[in-house]
């Protein structure tokens, strides 16, 4: 097999990724890094010196490439089934990037921030990182009033982005009850078949996320 992602079953950014091999059908190996192993910290800091997953590696051209959304944007050139996860159309295009960002530094950022001090067990500006995320949601709520998917007429990057950004955000703040699009299109994520595949195969270890009480049953 050319493909072979470094990543772990629980990361979110990880996620983002797996959901876009599992759109385009794409044929992978799995290389599960386990961070408090210095030996595979060493196996990933090879591929990538900042020692963050998810790294793709193909044999075939040969290279390593970071980054999800690269890793998104490498797979739609090389690696693509039948659809494209990044629009032909210049400006559809340009929307997807944006909202993709959006997710990945409004609502993934501040996910992470809340997640990582209850880990390390820090006193965190819980206050600001839900502000962010009620602002986010906001305006989630707001560009979904006449949308199916977030940036484009088709599924895309920006909501491979969205599906695990949104999953583990809603789990530290609720969605408000009165935000129907954003509720909506949850739904729409989730029962996605390549998210539901991701979420399928992360079952088994969120037991280790550090707010798993709060994932809602239907997923454990
Ligand atoms: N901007 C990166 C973020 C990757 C990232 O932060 N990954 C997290 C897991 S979700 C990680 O590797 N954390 C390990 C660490 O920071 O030590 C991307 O889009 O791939």
């Amino acid at each position: 097999m050319d493909l072979t992602l470094y990543y772990h079953p629980l990361s979110s950014y990880c996620h983002k990724v797996l959901i876009a091999l599992y759109e385009h059908g794409t044929a992978f190996d799995k290389r599960v890094i386990d961070l408090s192993s210095e030996a595979e910290r060493a196996e990933l800091r090879a591929l990538w010196p900042l020692v963050k997953f998810p790294v793709l590696h193909d044999r075939a051209r040969p290279c390593s490439v970071p980054e999800s959304s690269v890793i998104i944007e490498y797979l739609d050139r090389y690696h693509a089934g039948a659809g494209r996860l990044i629009p032909d159309d210049w400006d559809t295009a340009l929307q997807v990037r944006l909202w993709d960002r959006f997710f990945d530094n409004y609502v993934m950022t501040p996910m992470s921030q809340i997640v990582a001090d209850r880990i390390h067990d820090r006193q965190g500006d819980l206050t600001s990182q839900r502000t962010l995320l009620n602002t986010a949601y906001g305006m989630i709520e707001h560009q979904l009033a006449t949308r199916q998917w977030i940036a484009s007429p088709d599924f895309s990057l920006a909501d491979c982005s969205a599906s695990p950004a949104l999953f583990y955000a809603s789990t530290l703040v609720p969605f408000p009850g009165d935000h129907g699009h954003l509720n909506a299109y949850f739904e729409r994520l989730v029962q996605r078949s390549a998210f539901k595949q991701v979420l399928e195969e992360a079952k088994p270890w969120f037991e280790f996320y550090p707010f798993a009480e709060a994932i809602p049953q239907r997923f454990r």
